[in-house]
């Protein structure tokens, strides 16, 4: 174990019950041993980026505190993906989960199974909205690699289409029962 940090985590599906199964990945990367999710976005439904003939996303961001290495990280995100019966026959197909390790601490990280700040994440809207959503302050927020704020790169992207803020996974997943 080496001391607490925090990580930003972006999950996504868009097969089976994706509200249902956000909120079961959120309970397992609960329990796990050196992981506390300590916030979580609203859920955004959005629109497919990459391999455009699939349904609609539905994502969200959490900010975890944990005592885990980065990799020891990774393992728990895919032992979690797993649980969920992720089957990807297309890559950046349809999935019923799919968790991204974003940020951790204020690493960077390139190695060939992991890349920290993950690669993609600055030109994706429903990871960056929904990210704003919960640090504290985008404009004093720096990613480790470059000087630019996630205040100054939510900016940039302007007022996206294709992304739409639908409310807590909790107020969700009681509307669904
Ligand atoms: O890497 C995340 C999986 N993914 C997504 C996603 O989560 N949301 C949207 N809107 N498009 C996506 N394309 C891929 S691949």
């Amino acid at each position: 174990m080496s001391r607490k940090v925090q990580a930003y985590l972006g999950l996504g599906a868009n097969i089976g019950n994706p509200i249902v199964q956000l909120r079961q990945a959120v309970d397992l990367l609960n329990r796990k041993a050196g992981i506390y999710v300590s916030k979580i976005s609203s859920v955004y439904e959005t629109a497919p980026v990459g391999y455009l003939d699939q349904p609609n996303f539905y994502n969200l961001v959490v900010e975890v505190q944990t005592t885990l290495m980065a990799h020891e990280l990774l393992q728990v995100v895919q032992q979690v993906e797993k649980c969920l019966h992720r089957v990807r026959k297309i890559r950046y197909g349809p999935r019923t989960m799919d968790v991204d390790i974003l940020l951790y601490d204020q690493r960077v990280i390139q190695m060939e199974d992991l890349q920290i700040p993950h690669p993609r994440m600055r030109e994706r809207s429903f990871v960056i909205i929904p990210l704003a959503e919960i640090v504290e302050n985008p404009d004093q927020f720096f990613f480790p690699d470059t000087d630019q704020t996630l205040g100054v790169l939510l900016r940039s992207l302007g007022k996206p289409d294709g992304i739409k803020q639908l409310g807590s996974l909790d107020d969700l997943v009681k509307n669904l029962k």
